[in-house]
């Protein structure tokens, strides 16, 4: 086998190159060994295919052994892997490989140059699984009436975000530390999809996630999960949630924090933002660490990182704006 190009066909009807491997009996699998991690650690970005697999067959540990390969008889990967979602999920996946390596300087989920493993096309009682998420170990994607989530790079950019913390912050997965797991999530998924879509920071749908997921059936903001720009206070708008509920309710309070984290980027230049909001992440935060906490992690990661008075004044005003007091 060795590293071969394909050509792959996205969700929404587009060619996109893909990174695969060519094996010896000429067929091709989403294998990609191109990337800076591959030559020093061996890791490749894959893509398997659940074939509508219940999510919690898949949820946990190594890609089962009975999930296969996206596999391809020749150069072009199009219908069912289209459909499923593997073709989105490959080529969204080095996109967020690509962020974190040439604009963060970070080789990967795991900062070492470990594998990015995604696994798209799994189902719930044979119905569409209506949810992505990362694992531990890898992404998992499902389809939402229809559309495979992997057709957002802002989810897949979420997902493997998760994979980030888990590897520096640890931000346990309840409450105000869930929230602010979710929020940088939604950050740094937003920021890359912003980035590659070239959406102007001050254009209003800039804060909207999720919201290609409808493939174009409905307009964005109807579609989008959530939205940056949405202005919420943890003054007026944090609601402590019951555990049972969404873990404390990780996605409903998380555009607060992700509200300031996202303002901070309109306010300021975003590649910027983006360093001050990863080193806050990965230096200044820990397991428990809270919306306040962020607040000061922020703070220090822009003074360490000797950014001008100007952007330190972006940082206070954007979590004032956002009730988050010092
Ligand atoms: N899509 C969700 C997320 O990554 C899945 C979950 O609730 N963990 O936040
Ligand atoms: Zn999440």
């Amino acid at each position: 086998a060795a590293p071969a190009q394909a050509t792959g066909v996205r969700v929404d009807g587009t060619d996109v190159r893909l990174e695969a491997d060519k094996a010896a009996d000429g067929s091709y699998t989403l294998v990609d060994s191109t990337r800076a991690m591959y030559p020093v650690t061996g890791g490749q970005i894959r893509t398997y295919d659940a074939r509508r697999k219940s999510y919690l067959d898949v949820a946990g540990g190594p890609v089962p052994d009975d999930v296969p390969l996206v596999t391809s008889a020749t150069d072009r990967f199009d219908g069912a892997d289209t459909s499923s979602g593997a073709v989105d999920a490959h080529v969204n996946a080095a996109k967020v490989y690509e962020f974190y390596k040439n604009e963060i300087g970070r080789d990967g989920i795991d900062g070492k140059g470990g594998s990015v493993h995604s696994v798209v096309n799994v189902a719930s009682n044979g119905k569409d699984y209506a949810n992505a998420f990362w694992d531990g170990s890898k992404m998992v994607y499902g389809h939402m009436d229809g559309v495979p989530l992997s057709v957002g790079l802002d989810v897949v950019g979420h997902e493997m975000t998760h994979g980030v913390t888990e590897h520096s912050a640890g931000l346990v997965y309840l409450n105000q530390s869930g929230a602010l797991n979710e929020a940088i999530s939604d950050y740094f998924g937003n920021a890359m999809e912003t980035a590659d879509k070239g959406v102007a920071m001050d254009d209003p749908k800039s804060g909207l996630i999720g919201e290609y997921l409808c493939n174009g059936t409905k307009p964005l903001e109807e579609c989008a999960l959530r939205d940056l720009n949405d202005g919420r206070s943890a003054q007026k708008d944090f609601e402590p949630i019951p555990l049972d509920i969404d873990n404390g309710g990780v996605h409903y309070n998380s555009t607060i924090v992700g509200g300031a984290l996202w303002d901070l980027r309109k306010a300021i230049d975003p590649k910027v933002a983006d360093r001050i909001v990863y080193r806050a992440a990965q230096n200044y935060l820990t397991p428990l660490s809270g919306f306040t906490d962020m607040r000061g992690a922020v703070t220090l990661a822009a003074k360490s990182l000797k950014v001008t008075d100007a952007q330190l004044a972006a940082v206070t005003e954007a979590f004032d704006a956002h009730g988050i007091e010092q």
